[in-house]
């Protein structure tokens, strides 16, 4: 169904459509960042048929995530329930850059920034995705590892490109 064109895999149109249906429409940079973690190895602008199945089961674990965490039932996520969301999730991010991750989200308004599903995704994903790099890294998990700087600018600059 969500392959509309019937070419065997989903792009990024096919896929915001799918993902937007039941809920608000998603954010076109949420959906690249979701195709950039997802997508077949071998295909750079394409999920074929396994890797939407494991997008889609990611995206309905987030779902309860944030409904859980959605504690005032606001419908949406602040800094602090997501800050308990992710510590739930086992990542201990600091305050300190949380403020500046969910900054991004500011809509100059001068109210308290809330982040809908899809931003929450976003965030979310991000830092799970980042986390992941640096624990391939952190192989004793000790929380501390060395990175030459080659390293670290091809662990970063995928996030910052892929999908912006
Ligand atoms: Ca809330």
């Amino acid at each position: 169904m969500v392959d509309r064109d019937r070419s065997g895999f989903i792009d990024e149109n096919e896929l915001q459509q799918a993902i937007s249906s039941g809920y608000q429409r998603f954010n076109i940079r949420t959906v690249r960042l979701l195709m950039f973690l997802f997508k077949n190895p071998n295909d750079s602008l394409r999920c074929g048929p396994k890797e939407f199945a494991a997008l889609w089961s990611c995206l309905g674990q987030w779902r309860g995530i944030f409904e859980r965490y959605d504690k005032d039932r606001s419908g949406k996520i602040d800094l602090f329930e997501l800050r308990d969301a992710l510590y739930s999730l086992g990542f201990a991010i600091p305050s300190s850059v949380l403020q500046v991750l969910i900054s991004k989200y500011d809509d100059g308004s001068g109210r308290r920034v809330e982040l809908n599903f899809d931003s929450f995704v976003e965030c979310g994903m991000m830092l799970k995705g980042l986390t992941e790099k640096f624990k391939e890294k952190d192989k004793r998990h000790t929380g501390t590892t060395t990175f030459n700087y080659d390293e670290f600018m091809s662990m970063i600059i995928p996030f910052l490109v892929s999908y912006d």
